[in-house]
Parts: C-alpha cells; structure tokens; sequence
C-alpha cells in the first residue's frame, strides 16, 4: 500500500527532469520529450479536444438507442480494439529497467567504439530480460533460458547486445531455428505446456538434433531457474570482433557478470513461485530499483588475437562451443548499473526493439552461421510485431545520435524530413546527407575487410562435429548438488515425454555420450534399460573440469540484497526484532516482519509493531532466509499455527537459512529438525554470524538429502 501523495511535475512533458537517468548526454533530451505525464491535466481526446463526459455515451434520451455521431466513445473504443500487438514470436514475457555503463577505463588498444573510450561518460542503456516458450503471460520462474538483451545509446549510435544467461545455443545454423522453436513452443493440438519443455516435441527434436547436446544440458542445470534477474551471468554467445583505429581486429566473446554473485532457485521453490508469485522477478527487479538497491553488472571480454583463431579443439564460429575461462580469462571492460524503472511497460519494454546487427564502429560480426542469421531476423520480426519499417522512431529505440538519410514515408512515419531529395547523390539539398568516410575516430562504419576464398555451398564445418565433448565438460565441472539437480531436470522432463522411443533416444544416444553414469541414473529413474555404451568416439579435449562454470564458485563474499523474513505473533521478543534488522541492514540485506494476520503484533513488553504483510501473503518462496526471534507467547502460538510450521518446514526444504532466537528453539522438537550449518539457535549477538554466514552460502546444500524426506 502506497502512502506517498502524487507530486505533481514542474509542466506536462517535464515529468522526468528530476530523475536520474545516469545520464550525462544532453542529447537524450530529444527522447524525453515523448514522455507524458497527466497530473493536473484536462481529459482531452487524441485531437486534443476537452472531455466533459467520460461516463455516458451519447444517447437519444436516456433509454434510447446510442449515436453513431458519438465521436468520443467511437474513438476510445476504437483505439482499446487495436491496444494488442503480436507478442515476440520467442522472449515473450519480459521485463526492462533503464541505466547507464561506464567504461572502466581507455579500451582504445582494443576498439575505436567511442563508449569505450571514456571512463567519466555515461552511457544509457535500456536492458530487457526475458524467458524464451512462455507467453505474455507466463510465469517468471519456470525452466528456461533467459534472454539478456541490453541496447547501449552511444554517442555514435545503438548498439545492442542482445545475448542470453547461457553461453551456447540449441542450435548452430539459423535455417534451424524456426524448427526448434516450432518445437519448443507449446505443441500445436493443445497447446501446452506454457512455459516449459518438458514435452514430446521439444525432446523429440533435440534427440535428434546432437549438436543441441551442449546446451540442453545448460537448461537442466540450476542456470534455468535462476534466482533473480539481478543473479544471471550473461553471455553474448557468438563470437564478436574489436576493431581498434588502427583496423586491428581481434575476436571477442562478451560476458556479463554480476557483482550480487550467480545463484538458482531450487527446483520445487521454482514451481511454487510460478504459482505463487508469477511476477517473482519482474517484481523483485522493480522492488530492487525503487529501494535504490540497484543491480550492476561487469562487462568483460575474452580476447583471441585473430593468429590464434584456430588454435583450439573447437572452432570459434560454433555457437554451441563455449572458451573456457581457464584457456582464455575474461578482461573487464566496464560497469553496467539499472537504476530507473519504466514509466510505461507497453511503451518501453513491450516496444523496444532489439536487434544483434546494431552495432557501432569498433565493432563487428564474426562469421557464426546461427549470428549470421538473426542479422536479418530481428529487423524483419519488428516490421509484422510493430507494424511497418518505422520502430526506430517510437521513443524507446531512438538512438541519442541524429539519423538522416534518404528513408521516408511507411506506416507510422514521425519524422517530418524537410529536405526536398531523398536521393543521394543530389544537388538540391547540397549533397546532404553525406557519407562519411572511415577515418580512425568518429568516421562512418567501415566492415572489417576479412579475405575469404571459397566455394558457395550449403555445408556445416566439420570443425563444428564434436556435440559432447563440452557438454561433458560442463556435467563434470559442476558440484555433487548441481550434477544432482541436472539428473533430477532430465528425468522430470523425460517424464513427461509419452512417446517411449524418445525417452530412449534421449537417454542412449545424447546422455550416453555426455556421460554413462548420468545416462545410467536418467535411465533408473525413467525405469528403462541403462546404457552399456555410448554411440559415438567424443575427442578426447584440453580440459577436464572448467571450475567457472559451477555456480558453487560464483557466490559473492556478502549478503548484500538477501531478504529475510521474520515470523512473529503477539509477545514477540522486540528487542531481538530490533537487533537482527539493524545487523541486516548494516549488511545491505532487507528483512520483512511477517504476522498470523496483517494485523500489528504486540511486544511482549507491549508495543504495537506493523507488520509487513501475513505469512499467508508472503510466503517462504519469497525469502532467502527465516528468522524467528524469541517471546514465550509468541512461540507458544506459532507452535500450533499451520501456517507458521508449514512457512519452517518449506524454508528448510529449500534448503535456505534459519535462525531460531531464545524460545523459538522448542520449534526444533515441534518440527522434529535437527541443527545444521544453516538451522541455527542461539541468543541475539552468537546467531547471527552463523545464520550471516549461511545466507552467504545462498542454500545449506549438505542439507538436501535429509530435506528430501519433508513434504513438499
Ligand atoms: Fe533471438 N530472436 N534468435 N536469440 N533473441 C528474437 O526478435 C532469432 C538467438 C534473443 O528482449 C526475436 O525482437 C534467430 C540467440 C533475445 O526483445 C527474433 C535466432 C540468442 C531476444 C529472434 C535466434 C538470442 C530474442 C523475437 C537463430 C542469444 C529478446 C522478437 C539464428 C545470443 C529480445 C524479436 C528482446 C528475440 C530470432 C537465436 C537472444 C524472432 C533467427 C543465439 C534476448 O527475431
């Protein structure tokens, strides 16, 4: 519930003079002026014509029949008919935030792109990120990939980058990718499921398809249901190229790493939450932004000088291939921070319009087949989805750089081009607009002029032929829990796979071949024969084990963001509700006082405290951590309340920190828990290092053989 009064803004089209965008480029001003604000303002039609009545439509007398004259009720409604456009074929549900990136220093030995030149500019983005079946409507927290899609407004034009959480791709050629997604998307009869893959379709096609080994094992790790927005590494997933003024090219791979560390949900938190809170990371993305607890990200890169471009056991151009980081570490290159969020989700975020061929000089495509391919897609996507060739006028997509050249007219057309030649060459308007030619600053862009001398074919590289050898690299890099979770995703989608000979395909030609003991146990627990073999010689590779890959090394060294709920009824010891507020706070963690009702609850030394919400309203899957502080009456009634138990027993299930102050112990006996590295007791002052310390580890893994046996 919201307490804060409407202020209203200095002039109508002001409304965000006073926020701060991160921006030092007075250019986005002509962005801002698209932005409305209504305080104070008359209701007016789209003519801008004074509404008087906006309840009644216009009628011969009051029982009669209603006017086709009616000029105002014919307007809204018609307006309301067309308020849908078609949602993005893939990325569906997504969410977006506004904010800037700073270069941490001069990168000019690797590009000329002049937003990374200049440690004290400021660089606005806007970022969307978004899960990959689900519609519109689907829930956040379902197994997906996510998209990680970021548009830079440089000085120089707009660059996007417009990767995902996962650093490979089903795929590895473009023609392909209408086929995956036909089968990904809910099955055609029924259309279900929203949201998932665990279906016939999906399996059937990447049964089939080997070369999407490496990344289905992505999606049924932990990385799938990653525990907020603002915990996802990102990745640019094909190779790029950094162009420097000299036209010295080298090959990249871009990386986003959190500062808030890398962490998942576990799975049965992730299926509650998509039903409890559909919304659990839009809403915890937004929260975030509007508390100034804002997410930041480092933008690094793995740079291979072009002579080095074959020298691996796998071929740059394969999307399906990732470079370790122990063969090549990554380089920072600068800071990404979100700290507005949208004032209009249709305006922003439903409309922005991402596309990987938007890129500034300094920056160029490598040759990767599957990248080569979505160059044209996301221009022609945007034409049927926004609805003719001009999306780059709507607001949200303008660069902050002036555009002019001879494109006029089309559907939606903003632009009123003054000049009389939409021609060049001309004479009429002096030549203008003009090229410019490449020069090694501010010059117009210039391709990286790679030699090649080949035949046209329709072929795949045999370079690309190896599809399990890095996907077993990835099964042996994770931890015992995470290899453990990825057994679990396996059977639990192939369980859900009807067609037999697909479960078996899946099982005995990709699972064998990335790992026998992972086919073995897929195989025990969808009841079928298990493997003796695979089916095919995987080379031998240069790496057995990529330690960067398990989100178990990925943890930060605090507890910055984490968010702790605090169960409470009448006779609470407030003292201790005091003392773990401030110790959280003090660590950049948030608490929430939770009660039976939203009723206040009473101290036992009789104050009336506010809650935050019910227990009820704000469930364990909301949390990272529980805290029950002491009171005799207060654990007396939470020892028989339903609720309460169910809230212990789920955040111990999850495997998340709990820390239980003076009499809340008894809980032990009433719960039948022992215990454990993350279920600490204890008075005030000794609690909390070791309960800070378990909400450091993210979830007390060593627990989740034994939280097997509580109830889901
Ligand atoms: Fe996309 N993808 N994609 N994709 N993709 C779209 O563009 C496409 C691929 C990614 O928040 C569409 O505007 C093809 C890889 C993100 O608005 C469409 C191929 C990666 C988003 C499209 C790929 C991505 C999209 C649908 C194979 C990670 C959401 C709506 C050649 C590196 C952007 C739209 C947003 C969206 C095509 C593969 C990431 C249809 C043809 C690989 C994050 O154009």
């Amino acid at each position: 519930m919201s307490t804060k009064k409407p202020v209203a803004p200095k002039s109508a089209l002001a409304g965000t003079d006073t926020l701060d965008r991160g921006n030092t480029n007075a250019k986005l001003d002509s962005l801002e002026k698209f932005r409305s604000d209504a305080t104070e303002q008359a209701l007016r039609t789209n003519q801008g014509v004074k509404v008087s009545d906006n309840q009644n439509t216009l009628k011969v007398g009051a029982r009669g029949p209603s006017l086709l004259e009616d000029f105002i009720m014919r307007e809204k409604i018609t307006h309301f008919d067309h308020e849908r456009i078609p949602e993005r074929i893939v990325h569906a549900r997504g969410t977006g935030a506004h904010g800037f990136f700073q270069t941490y220093e001069n990168h000019s030995v690797l590009t000329k792109a002049g937003f990374l030149q200049d440690p004290s500019q400021k660089t606005p983005v806007f970022v969307r990120f978004s899960t990959v079946q689900g519609p519109r409507g689907s829930g956040d927290t379902v197994r997906d990939v996510r998209g990680f899609a970021v548009k830079f407004f440089t000085d120089e034009g707009n660059f996007d980058l417009v990767g995902n959480n996962m650093p490979v791709f089903f795929i590895q050629d473009a023609i392909k990718f209408p086929d995956f997604v036909h089968a990904v998307k809910p099955e055609p009869h029924n259309e279900m499921p929203t949201g998932g893959s665990a279906h016939d379709t999906f399996w059937d096609f990447v049964s089939l398809q080997p070369e999407s080994a490496h990344m289905v094992i992505w999606a049924m790790s932990d990385r799938a249901i990653p525990k907020s927005l603002r915990s996802m590494q990102g990745f640019g997933v094909h190779t790029f190229r950094l162009v420097n003024a000299e036209g010295k090219s080298r090959f990249v791979k871009f990386h986003w790493r959190p500062t808030a560390g890398t962490c998942s949900l576990v799975w049965d938190e992730a299926q509650k939450l998509a039903g409890k809170d559909t919304d659990y990371h839009r809403r915890d993305l937004w929260e975030s932004i509007e508390i100034g607890d804002y997410p930041e990200w480092e933008l690094g890169v793995q740079i291979v000088e072009e002579e080095n471009e074959h020298d691996f056991d796998f071929d740059l151009l394969d999307p399906t291939k990732i470079i370790p980081e122990e063969i090549v570490p990554i380089t920072p290159l600068g800071k990404m921070t979100l700290n507005r969020n949208p004032d209009n989700f249709f305006a922003e975020t439903e409309q922005v319009a991402f596309c990987p061929g938007h890129i500034v000089p300094g920056i160029d495509f490598s040759n990767d087949p599957l990248l080569q391919g979505r160059l044209f897609s996301y221009t022609d996507t945007q034409i049927s989805r926004l609805g003719g060739p001009n999306f780059h006028e709507i607001p949200i997509n303008r660069p902050v750089a002036p555009f002019h050249n001879g494109q006029r007219d089309g559907l939606h057309r903003m632009t009123i081009d003054k000049g009389r030649a939409s021609y060049e060459p001309n004479s009429i308007d002096g030549g203008w607009p003009k090229e410019t030619p490449p020069a090694a600053q501010d010059g117009g862009f210039e391709t990286y002029p790679e030699r090649i001398d080949a035949n046209k074919i329709r072929q795949r590289s045999e370079s690309f032929g190896d599809h399990f050898s890095q996907a077993r690299l990835f099964f042996h890099s994770m931890s015992k829990h995470e290899q453990e979770h990825i057994i679990s995703a396996y059977s639990f989608e192939l369980g859900k796979v009807d067609r037999l000979w697909i479960r078996e395909r899946q099982v005995n030609e990709i699972l064998a071949n990335i790992d026998l003991e992972l086919a073995k146990r897929v195989a025990q627990n969808l009841g079928l024969p298990a493997p003796k073999a695979g089916t095919v010689d995987v080379p031998k590779i240069s790496l057995d084990r990529s330690p960067a890959l398990s989100q178990a090394n990925l943890l930060p060294e605090n507890i910055k963001t984490r968010k702790v709920a605090i169960l409470a009824a009448n006779g609470v010891d407030g003292a201790a509700i005091d003392a773990m507020k401030k110790a959280l706070a003090a660590e950049g963690a948030h608490a929430k006082l939770l009660g039976p009702t939203s009723a206040p609850v009473t101290t036992a030394d009789g104050k009336s405290l506010p809650v935050d919400a019910s227990m009820e309203g704000l469930p364990s899957v909301a949390f990272d951590a529980v805290f029950v502080p002491g009171g005799a009456a207060s654990i007396k009634a939470l020892s028989t309340d339903g609720v309460a138990l169910h809230y212990l027993l789920e955040a111990y299930k999850h495997l998340k920190a709990i820390a239980l102050h003076g009499e809340a112990k008894q809980l032990l006996d009433v719960l039948k828990l022992e215990v454990d590295a993350g279920l600490v007791v204890g008075a005030d002052a000794k609690l909390i290092k070791p309960f800070f310390a378990a909400i450091g580890q993210h979830r007390v893994w060593d627990r989740e053989p034994k939280a097997k046996a509580i109830p889901a």
